[in-house]
């Protein structure tokens, strides 16, 4: 939609605290999922889909985005990624689901902490927008 491309084309994309960090804190309420020492899960608050949960590294250790994941960044990509299938089954999403990475405002991210967004409930299309 017009307003996610004109968030992700005004936002900052340095290492500032972002929003997640303040859900993180509970200064911001969300709605958890699912929660381990490592990782958090949260509903997006603008669902695209029946199920759209957000997955964030805890400490965010330089990964604004995946085009700036490093080698020290390969355990926790893994555990996010595992998570999402964790979670998929916890919501139920056994006929699929679709993870997605936004990176950089050409990728439409609107916020500069790494998330995969899982998205369930409905059929997806291909190709993506
Ligand atoms: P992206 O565009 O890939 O950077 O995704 C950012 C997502 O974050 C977007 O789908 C909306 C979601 N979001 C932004 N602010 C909040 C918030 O305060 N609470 C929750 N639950 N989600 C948020």
């Amino acid at each position: 939609a017009s307003s996610e491309i004109e968030a992700a084309l005004a936002a900052t994309p340095d290492d500032a605290p972002t929003i997640f960090d303040k859900i993180l804190k509970k200064e911001i309420p969300s709605t958890a999922v699912y929660e381990d020492d490592k990782v958090y899960a949260f509903r997006d608050v603008s669902p695209q889909a029946p199920t759209h949960i957000l997955i964030i590294p805890k400490v965010k250790d330089g990964l604004l985005g995946l085009s700036k994941a490093e080698v020290r960044h390969i355990e926790i990509l893994g555990h996010l990624l595992y998570t999402a299938k964790v979670i998929a089954k916890q919501e139920g999403l056994d006929d699929g689901f679709r993870i997605v990475i936004n990176d950089g405002p050409a990728g439409c991210q609107s916020v500069y902490h790494l998330h995969i967004h899982l998205l369930g409930g409905r059929q997806m299309n291909w190709p993506p927008g």
